[in-house]
């Protein structure tokens, strides 16, 4: 024993030695039973480790490890006592709080035993599992909610339609998201901001851009904002608030806590919202801008639409980790994971986030918990990747609008007759603005070389005049509808 308690003696003496005292200092601290003279005696060689330049290193460990053995010798029970079990903890004052130093080797896990859990309000049949009376939703709001949620139905089938006959030349539906987009909408300010990704048509709905407006984006018409630049379902309005849809994936969110940040410097009384598939989740945008929001303590929600699918690359392909919500936590955001499928869930959890962003100058993460109901767009067709019946059955028992409508009828809030006249009633709306969007001019050539640089470029100067040539040269194969 004596001579396994030298051993480790030796080991510690020399250590301290190759690094300093302060390793040593515990040591000392444990052999309490160690006489004050050993004590001091002790102390004196190792104050004197710390005047390296007067001394030689080596006869200095010599003359260490000689007082050390001798002692030990003549305290063999007082070694028998030397710590074998964990020394007490300590504590590293580090940048960022207190760690303390454990003598484990032990790994943090990369899973809990359990996931996450996801936060609901109302169950599958519209049923409240929580008092409700809190969240304070007024009849007007909920039909607001509810007949938003119909409209973007109803808009999504007939656009969806117009692209399958060949009249505007692409679409994307937010089929099964209907609650994300409405609800979250409905939590926030029209002076907040919105970053969109492309599946948010319905949050733009609520703030009023019309169907009007959204049928001349599709139709890249002259009264589309975009004028004619981007692909349809790239709204986005100036007047709302909300930047026009990024679908290069991710970027947007970059975007959003630059925004958020200003809004912060300027004190306004407001925050920013981006939205985000599992697939924007899965760049390396989204970490930049997450972790940057958690440093510059910017007031900006990231709101995660987990729908279970990047158009053909399942979640488990893209992450092993419990989902987008754990995330929060390696970058010290406030974070939730909430069912995008219950809108009172979506609409409370928003309405929270928003609280916290502005009230405590903070990022908050929310992840949604849905299912892309339809194809990833109208260039896809996803029964070639996932099942009929898995859609199916996201379709039927997860109805995010079929579950809200029981909600509000049980209120006595809406009817049969109210939902079909609503229905008929958009139905003839949209078939009247696709009408008008089909038929007016498209932008004018101009502005094509327009709205990005101050003074254009040579390269792009000599392209419109190439342009105009051609278009001269075949005139008879050039458009009507598109001003020279
Ligand atoms: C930077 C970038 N990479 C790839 C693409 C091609 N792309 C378009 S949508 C998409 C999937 C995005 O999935 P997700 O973020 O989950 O949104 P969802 O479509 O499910 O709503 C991909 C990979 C892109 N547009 N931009
Ligand atoms: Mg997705």
């Amino acid at each position: 024993m004596a001579s396994s308690c030298l051993s480790k003696s030796k080991k510690l003496i020399t250590h301290s030695l190759k690094y300093n005292k302060s390793f040593l200092s515990p040591f000392i601290n444990h052999t309490s039973i160690i006489t004050n003279s050993q004590l001091n005696h002790h102390h004196h060689l190792i104050h004197s480790i710390s005047s390296p330049p007067l001394l030689d290193q080596k006869k200095l460990a010599t003359s260490l490890l000689t007082t050390s053995s001798r002692w030990l010798q003549t305290a063999t029970s007082a070694a028998d006592q030397l710590p074998t079990e964990d020394p007490p903890q300590q504590e590293l004052d580090f940048p960022g709080g207190k760690v303390k130093f454990t003598p484990q080797l032990k790994f943090i896990s990369g899973t809990d035993e359990e996931r996450a859990p996801c936060y609901r309000v109302l169950n599958e049949n519209g049923e409240p599992i929580i008092d409700i009376e809190s969240l304070k939703i007024t009849k007007e709001l909920a039909v607001k909610m509810y007949t938003d949620m119909v409209t973007l139905q109803v808009m999504d089938t007939i656009f969806y339609e117009a692209q399958r006959q060949g009249r505007i030349s692409f679409y994307l539906t937010v089929i099964g998201e209907e609650a994300i987009n409405i609800a979250s909408a409905a939590a926030l300010n029209i002076n907040d901001y919105v970053f969109p990704q492309y599946r948010e048509a319905g949050v733009l709905l609520y703030r009023g851009f019309t169907l009007q407006q959204f049928a001349h984006q599709l139709f890249g018409n002259k009264y589309d904002y975009g004028k004619g630049k981007q692909m349809p379902i790239h709204y986005g309005s100036n007047k709302l608030n909300y930047f026009t849809v990024a679908s290069t994936v991710g970027t947007q969110v970059l975007h959003a806590v630059g925004a958020a940040y200003s809004m912060k410097m300027d004190k306004q009384d407001a925050c920013v919202i981006t939205y985000f598939g599992d697939g924007g989740s899965s760049t390396a945008d989204f970490h930049a801008a997450v972790n940057f929001a958690a440093v510059r303590e910017a007031p900006v929600i990231f709101f995660c639409r987990n729908n279970g699918w990047a158009i053909s690359t399942p979640v488990n392909d893209q992450f092993r980790s419990d989902g987008i919500v754990v995330r929060g936590k390696a970058y010290g955001v406030p974070s939730i994971r909430v069912d995008g499928n219950d809108a009172l869930a979506v609409y409370s959890a928003v309405q929270e986030a928003r609280k916290m962003a502005i009230e405590q100058q903070t990022p908050v993460l929310i992840e949604a918990l849905t299912y892309r109901a339809g194809h990833h767009s109208t260039s896809d067709d996803s029964t070639k990747y996932r099942s009929v019946d898995e859609i199916e059955s996201w379709r039927s028992d997860q109805n995010p609008v079929k579950r809200f409508r029981k909600w509000i009828e049980t209120k006595g809030w809406w009817s049969d007759k109210a939902e079909s006249e609503h229905r008929s009633n958009i139905r003839k709306q949209l078939a009247q603005a696709i009408q008008t969007a089909e038929r007016e001019d498209k932008p004018p050539v101009a502005d094509l070389f327009n709205d990005v640089y101050d003074v254009p470029p040579k390269n792009l100067k000599q392209q419109e005049t190439s342009l105009r040539k051609t278009i001269k040269k075949h005139a008879h194969e050039y458009p009507s509808n598109v001003p020279v």
